[in-house]
């Protein structure tokens, strides 16, 4: 028993380096979880064979407050240089210090959270934050659930390392999307996102957060082998750690020069951010011979890219109304150069993040692109204009319909009281037929202001209504476009539940949390008599949004539209989201034009048989579905041996 426990522990682990530290998985999610599954149910069984490397360890609990712990080794901070004066400079020095000119390494410094992580025998013992560099947090349980982060090394050594947690860009967009959904905090940046997720009491939503690790640092004492830095990086790969790949050793500063050039635009390329460059003497001998200023290492230096920030002038504020009837602010521009692209608009949030800000139309504000994304006014540009400006007044009055604006308990945002407004009801019909809703082709916002205005559709309902004449009616509608609208509404009346939920706008319920409900509740029937109890108690809704949903579905003007679009044979597909386990455990990637049906129709087929889809090929797709002038993909499936279907043999598989 203690044997199979040790191998299924092994090759999960194994699993996890490959897919987490080498970015280069070989097992299928199924596999996975299987496996885990299998591992979970020994070790109830078995408590006593319990490990505290074992994958299942990841998971966390509650925490009361973090301990203080003090720093075995002091963490320093870096100098900063920002220009090829400086690094010249500072080379000088090191040359001087050192007695010969010197190999550096290149490393881009991730822009993270320092941690210092210790193993005794091989095993992860203590996770502490920087702090102040002399005492920080033990958050040892949080960094447990960072799956870059080993818990047993491939050797039983007792080291220090240090390195930079961080959340990458994508895991980012998609934790702000999500919680704006739910109406919860926006984080600024990736970085603040780490830092808000590592530093949670209850770590199992830290487990929930895709962090990552890097590590940079070997402590090295006394007498040793590796005598260089380079070299130290090579067994801190070699030891199970995740080193960062763009790693690079120079011969002199020349060499580091152009590497600080080449990243400052490849940075935007990356997965993840990185503010700069942090250039490092590569003999330890030399490092120890230089030495550390009471904040810094004198033989390492940080060379910052020059900030993705500029000055440029508010010249207005527009708001704006979305489907949810919230009104967010715009700040308009005087076009500015920013991170490559010109930029005349940046997010303002809400009310009162204008007031916190206090800026005023006229302003020299200093605007970023957050995470080289969206661009935000991060503040006002202190000078005397400012206080000549009159104080930003919002007439609290719906920029679109004039009805007042309302605010909703526990939320930042401004409502429309007015659930007739033209644009709230213009944005809800353009997302009634948006890809991620209905999915309805040849239907788009001008067409919909057509009909709006035409008073021919004025609640989704009415698409159903529509025959090809009225549509004939409108301008620039011939025949053949009749047809095709026509025919798109009507393949839109059997789209999946999941679908039909998300397309009706309940505020905080998007695709994933309409995913949950269905496959919780199967039906429309029960979805719209569920009570709040039931609602809530359904794990990743909560309270407030089993309140928003129970809402939605008792309002008079609702329960009529839902009876309605019924009526006029809009049929959701119920039964959850499978009707059979025929794909259980296969990813499938689809690329090309099919013939017989669109990529989203395959990709729901395969999701009502178990499967998944994924928009990208990695060695765990199972199937790559190919169909007309396929892309990239298709070569990448050829590369790694990824088996590739044709149409036809794809609906073999799924019985037509
Ligand atoms: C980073 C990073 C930070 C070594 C001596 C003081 C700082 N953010 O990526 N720090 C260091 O180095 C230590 N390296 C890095 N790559």
């Amino acid at each position: 028993m203690s044997v199979d426990i040790d191998i299924l522990r092994e090759k999960i682990n194994r699993a996890n380096y490959e897919y987490y530290v080498l970015d280069n998985p070989s097992m299928s999610d199924f596999e996975y979880d299987t496996l885990f599954s299998e591992l979970k149910k020994l070790e109830a069984e078995n408590p006593s064979l319990i490990t505290p490397d074992s994958p299942t360890q990841r998971v966390g609990g509650l925490s009361e407050k973090f301990a203080e712990h003090k720093h075995k080794y002091r963490l320093y901070s870096l100098d900063n240089t920002y220009n090829e004066e400086e690094l010249i400079k500072w080379h000088e020095r090191v040359t001087k210090e050192c007695g010969s000119e010197q190999e550096l390494v290149c490393e881009l410094k991730i822009d993270g959270l320092a941690m210092a992580l210790t193993y005794e025998n091989g095993l992860f013992v203590r996770g502490v934050t920087r702090g102040d560099g002399i005492v920080g947090e033990d958050i040892t349980n949080n960094l447990k659930t960072v799956k870059a982060i080993p818990l047993r090394l491939f050797e039983p050594v007792s080291i220090d390392v240090r390195g930079e947690v961080y959340m990458p860009k994508e895991s980012f967009e998609r934790l702000n999307e999500e919680n704006a959904q739910k109406g919860e905090k926006i984080f600024a940046n990736p970085r603040n996102a780490a830092s808000g997720s590592i530093r949670q009491l209850d770590s199992t939503i830290t487990a929930k957060r895709d962090l990552s690790f890097f590590t940079y640092t070997l402590i090295v004492e006394g007498e040793s082998n590796i005598k260089t830095h380079w070299d130290s990086l090579q067994y801190l790969k070699k030891l199970g750690f995740k080193v960062n790949p763009n790693i690079r050793l120079v011969k002199n500063i020349q060499g580091a020069i152009e590497y600080c050039k080449e990243w400052e635009n490849k940075r935007f390329d990356l997965g993840y951010a990185t503010d700069g460059v942090v250039i490092k003497v590569n003999s330890i001998s030399c490092q120890h011979e230089m030495g550390y200023t009471a904040r810094a290492p004198k033989w390492a230096t940080a060379f910052k890219f020059p900030p993705e920030e500029i000055t440029t002038t508010l010249k207005d504020i527009e708001w704006g109304v979305g489907k949810t009837g919230a009104v967010t602010p715009v700040a308009i521009l005087e076009p500015v150069l920013l991170a490559g692209s010109t930029v005349s608009r940046a997010s303002l949030h809400n009310l009162d993040e204008i007031k916190r800000l206090d800026v005023r139309i006229g302003d020299k504000v200093l605007i970023k692109k957050a995470a080289e994304i969206i661009p935000k006014v991060i503040k006002v540009v202190d000078d005397e204009n400012h206080y000549k400006l009159p104080v930003y007044e919002m007439k609290m009055l719906c920029p679109d319909c004039g009805a007042p604006l309302e605010t909703k308990e526990g939320e930042v945002n401004l409502y429309c009281s007015n659930p007739d407004c033209r644009s709230i009801v213009l944005s809800r019909l353009e997302y009634w037929v948006s890809k991620e809703a209905m999915d309805i082709d040849f239907v788009g916002p001008s067409l919909i202001e057509q009909l709006y205005d035409n008073k021919m559709v004025l609640t989704p309902a009415d698409f159903y209504k529509l025959t090809r004449q009225d549509l004939m009616q409108l301008d620039l509608i011939k025949e053949k476009s009749a047809d095709n609208i026509y025919t798109s509404i009507e393949n839109s009346k059997l789209r999946p539940l999941a679908r039909f939920i998300t397309a009706l706008s309940i505020r905080h319920v998007g695709k994933e949390t309409a995913d949950i409900l269905v496959n919780e509740l199967s039906t429309l029937e029960k979805i719209r008599t569920a009570s709040i109890e039931e609602l809530a108690a359904i794990e990743g809704i909560g309270e407030k949004i089993a309140n928003t949903i129970w809402e939605f579905f008792h309002k008079d003007a609702n329960i009529k539209l839902i009876d309605e679009l019924l009526s006029l044979g809009v049929k959701p597909q119920e039964g959850g989201q499978k009707i059979s386990n025929k794909l259980e455990g296969k990813t499938f990637v689809l690329t090309g034009t099919l013939s017989t049906m669109t990529r989203d129709e395959a990709g729901e087929k395969i999701k009502l048989m178990g499967g998944k889809v994924s928009s990208s090929v990695s060695k765990k797709t199972s199937f790559v579905v190919a169909g007309e002038n396929p892309g990239s993909k298709y070569e990448k499936a050829q590369n790694l041996g990824v088996i590739i279907l044709t149409e036809q043999e794809f609906l073999e598989m799924i019985g037509g």
